[in-house]
């Protein structure tokens, strides 16, 4: 279908079995999900990446707050980076009361999502466990556990005979090389589509006004008087009086165009996906000790995921090493899938900072608004960045949930320390 033009409200076709069924009969064509505009010289905000936390930052300003007039930038397509890279686990067993509380209000808008967007984001929430193979785990596991309890989230240690329970293969027994002393079980956690959410958001902005610009790079940022006025991109210029830096991976080098400099450092992570076979594993499962995390999809793939390369790179691709080595710790965790074959892997890009929880909020150039910093925890916090980044921006106010990951807190030496809530050790 021809791609449409003009701005506004437009009411996208509704997902539905009736609609499905009219169509199906009629030979109706689909409508694009979302549209494709002209670049205008000027919109009351600019947020660039097209990810998750851009589009939801998008939705949330659009549906929560009636601003409207916004221009989503990205220099390649939607869900292209990190928000289609990552291995879509969602969970909110964090370490601080800050991160707990942050991530537990994402788990709670992504129950809702799909029936918010019109848009089936397949959210599985089928338990996440993270084991202990060591006494020191162990006790990060039990200090997890009674934060999660205290801000009301769904989390506690379990021993080897309920772990085997829920994931009967696993050999729980003592005689192996890392026995499995326990694990941090939280039965809400899962996985979910992560291209669904990014299309779901986009839609869902598109259809309250919200422009989306793929193929539009942006190349500079205006600033005047510690203040800044729009951005220069691959499509012309455009001016703003706010611009919000919403990438993953190039997150320090889009800020340093607005002169912010930022304590991150770019990693890549790789990850792998196997053939599909007949589904045997229902929780998420995750091994610090080993480095490894693993969930198996609604079709039957496993997908692996493993620490971050131990190298700044933006390189995206493979390596053989990597695999090599997920193989190992794969066969100590599960050596009866010793014969499935590998079909896919691919890196994504994580900016890492200092403390491992995010830098969002304002910055010390007026207007220019910053949500990134992400490490490994970036698709899981999308919904909740977007609701948070939408209030900034429209009340000029930064939410209470988001005040400790500014930027201010390197400075000040207020850290939020989330590492000992990582999947694996990076
Ligand atoms: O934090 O659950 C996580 C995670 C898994 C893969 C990357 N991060």
């Amino acid at each position: 279908m021809a791609a449409m033009n003009g701005r506004g409200h437009h009411k996208p076709a509704k997902y539905s079995a009736f609609t499905l069924v009219r169509r199906g009969l009629t030979g109706e064509p689909w409508p694009r999900a979302w549209r494709t505009h002209d670049l205008r010289p000027s919109y009351d905000a600019v947020i660039i990446g097209a990810g998750v936390h851009g589009l939801a930052t998008a939705y949330y300003l659009a549906t929560n707050h009636h601003i409207t007039n916004v221009a989503v930038l990205d220099r390649g397509y939607v869900g292209g980076g990190g928000s289609g890279r990552n291995t879509a686990i969602v969970r909110s067993n964090y370490l601080t009361p800050e991160g707990v509380r942050f991530y537990d209000r994402s788990v709670k808008l992504y129950e809702r999502l799909s029936a918010d967007l019109n848009f089936n984001v397949m959210f599985s929430q089928r338990g996440h466990l993270t084991l202990a193979h060591n006494d020191a785990s162990l006790r990060t596991m039990r200090w997890r556990a009674e934060v999660n309890k205290l801000e009301g989230v769904d989390s506690e240690v379990i021993g080897p005979d309920e772990i085997k329970k829920l994931v009967p293969f696993m050999d729980v027994g003592d005689d192996t090389r890392y026995p499995i002393l326990g694990a941090l079980y939280h039965p809400p956690g899962g996985t979910i589509r992560h291209d669904a959410v990014n299309w779901g958001y986009a839609r869902g902005a598109d259809a309250l006004g919200v422009e989306i610009h793929q193929n539009t790079e942006v190349l500079g940022i205006d600033v005047r008087d510690g203040a800044v006025k729009g951005v220069q991109t691959s499509r012309g210029p455009i001016s703003a009086p706010v611009v919000v830096n919403c990438t993953a991976g190039w997150s320090s080098l889009i800020s340093a165009m607005a002169g912010v400099e930022l304590p991150i450092i770019t990693h890549p992570l790789q990850a792998a996906v196997t053939e599909p076979v007949k589904v045997f594993l229902e929780a998420v499962v995750v091994s610090g000790t080993l480095h490894v995390y693993v969930s198996q999809t609604d079709r039957g793939e496993l997908v692996f995921g493993a620490s971050t390369d131990p190298y700044a790179s933006y390189s995206m691709r493979g390596s053989l090493e990597f695999t090599e080595e997920l193989a190992g710790h794969v066969l100590e965790l599960m050596p009866s899938i010793a014969k499935m074959r590998v079909l896919r892997q691919w890196a994504g890009l994580c900016d890492m900072t200092p403390d491992f929880s995010p830098v969002m909020g304002v910055t010390p150039v007026d207007g220019f608004l910053v949500d990134v910093g992400w490490g490994t925890y970036g698709f899981k916090a999308g919904p909740v960045s977007g609701e948070a980044m939408a209030e900034l921006i429209a009340t000029g106010k930064t939410p209470e949930i988001i005040a400790s990951f500014d930027l201010a807190r390197f400075a000040e030496g207020r850290l939020v320390g989330e590492k000992g809530a990582a999947a694996v050790g990076h």
